[in-house]
């Protein structure tokens, strides 16, 4: 029996190994697992690969910090929260990826997000490596000003292991504008230095325009391209959303613009159902209730007659041509993905990072549907990401436009990728594989060419 020393271990005896080292890290594994699916028939007749243990290098973060987040609430109560930074791999660029904010948050959920990271990064052909962070901390129901204290107390530790040639944090769940700005403030106050540390900021302070929009309407654009290439397009679809954030809402405004009728949005409580569409209007009344009223989806159905609110539920019974999971990890099962395909989605283009059960994946594959991973389809705001390093690093500012233009490319040019490296037979490609292959290809490239370390 091949044991995890041997040069060319195979994929069980790979994954036993990874299993044995994480325990009770079932996101990550999770992760791995997908990953290593299409790696290793990959890789199986290249032994460099093998010899190099690229793969299990890849699957072993470079480094974890964690530390402890001490901030005092509006009561004067000293809370104590736990804050960590994942730098999984830096091999083709600086280490880069969002930083989360939910009491969901653990060492298994943020090593999960930063090996995806790591190949989404790599499909975007820009200089970014993987990384992630965040702390269980919950802004639900915190003022402003506590908001703020624990961003500064997190701040203050985290600040010596970023920078703009080093890792370069961004927003994710339960961290936007507001969070970036108090992040940014106290870098800076911290270090006396004002550079390129954290995307998603301000456009007063050196943000990108098109950053908050990119990872929903780079999603819609990466699910125009799956479907015009099996002649279809968004005119006229239903869509249903999960989420009720920055990457639901945003998606939800570009289909309306292409044409299509958004039909449901939710949150963690449950998910509102309007038959006459989620329209422009309704998508900004939205967008205020969750930024500045910090409000619930449920408050929908009081201000729009005809809307329903179902609570504790998800929307994936609802019957839609496209199906857009926005909100975050394991939220669309084999049993809903089922329901999905009986009522004739067409597509399933993910927005958020793994929504998608292992079983459900399965599930819209053998009903040949088409079905885009969040690692290549949400890769817009990564990629606009880069840009505002780009940007930042030049000391100029690039207009709208151009960057729609740019993100428009970026997603082209990802989705070509994954049909290139996913093509299977009769036309059919399988994106999942495709984006795992390519994604890999060019980080496994740079570990080779470095040697071992
Ligand atoms: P937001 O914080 O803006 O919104 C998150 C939404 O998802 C909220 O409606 C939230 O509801 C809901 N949600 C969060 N946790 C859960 C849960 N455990 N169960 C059900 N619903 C939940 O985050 P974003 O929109 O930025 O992120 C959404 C997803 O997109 C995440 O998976 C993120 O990793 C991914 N992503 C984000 C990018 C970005 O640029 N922001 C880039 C690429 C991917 P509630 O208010 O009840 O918590
Ligand atoms: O999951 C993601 O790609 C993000 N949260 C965005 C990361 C970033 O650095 O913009």
């Amino acid at each position: 029996m091949a044991s995890v020393y041997d040069r060319q271990v195979d994929f069980d005896t790979f994954m036993e190994g990874v299993e044995k080292r994480n325990p009770g890290q079932d996101e990550f594994v999770q992760a791995v697992r997908e990953v290593a699916a299409d790696v290793f028939p990959f890789i199986e007749d290249k032994p460099e690969y093998h010899e190099a243990q690229i793969l299990r290098r890849i699957a072993e973060p470079d480094r974890i910090v964690s530390f402890r987040v001490c901030w005092e609430d509006d009561d004067n109560n000293v809370r104590v929260e736990r804050g960590w930074r994942v730098q999984n791999n830096n091999a083709i660029g600086p280490y880069k990826g969002g930083i989360r904010f939910h009491p969901t948050v653990n060492e298994s959920v943020l090593k999960f997000l930063a090996f995806e990271q790591t190949f989404k990064n790599s499909l975007t052909g820009l200089p970014m490596g993987g990384g992630k962070g965040g702390s269980n901390f919950n802004p639900r129901g915190k003022s402003d000003n506590e908001v703020m204290r624990f961003c500064q107390s997190f701040m203050t530790e985290l600040y010596r292991h970023i920078g703009p040639h080093t890792d370069v944090p961004a927003g994710d769940i339960g961290v936007g504008s507001r969070e970036i700005g108090y992040l940014f403030g106290q870098y800076k106050r911290l270090t006396g230095r004002w550079e390129g540390v954290l995307t998603g900021k301000g456009c007063e302070y050196g943000g990108s325009a098109m950053r908050p929009e990119a990872t929903g309407y780079g999603a819609v654009y990466f699910l125009r391209n799956m479907l015009t290439r099996s002649e279809h397009d968004v005119e006229g679809k239903t869509a249903v959303i999960s989420g009720a954030g920055n990457v639901a809402t945003h998606a939800a405004k570009k289909i309306n613009a292409l044409g299509g009728k958004v039909l449901t949005l939710s949150d963690s409580d449950g998910f509102v159902h309007d038959p006459d569409g989620i329209d422009q209007d309704k998508i900004a009344w939205v967008r205020e209730l969750k930024n500045e009223r910090r409000g619930r989806i449920s408050e929908y159905v009081e201000e729009f007659t005809g809307a329903t609110y179902h609570e504790g539920k998800r929307p994936w019974h609802v019957e839609c041509d496209v199906a857009m999971p926005c909100a975050t990890q394991n939220e669309l099962e084999a049993d809903e993905a089922r329901a999905l395909v009986d009522n004739g989605v067409m597509a399933v283009c993910e927005g958020a990072n793994m929504p998608t059960t292992k079983n459900g994946v399965d599930v819209f594959h053998e009903a040949d549907v088409l079905y885009a991973p969040g690692k290549a389809a949400n890769a817009g705001g990564v990629a606009v990401s880069g840009l505002e390093m780009s940007q930042n690093a030049e000391r100029v500012s690039w207009n709208r436009e151009k960057l729609d233009d740019m993100l428009l490319d970026l997603m082209s040019d990802i989705h070509d990728k994954c049909v290139d490296r996913g093509a299977g037979s009769r036309g059919r490609v399988n994106y999942v594989k495709g984006a795992n292959i390519a994604g890999f290809e060019r980080v496994a490239g740079a570990m080779l060419a470095f040697g071992v370390m």
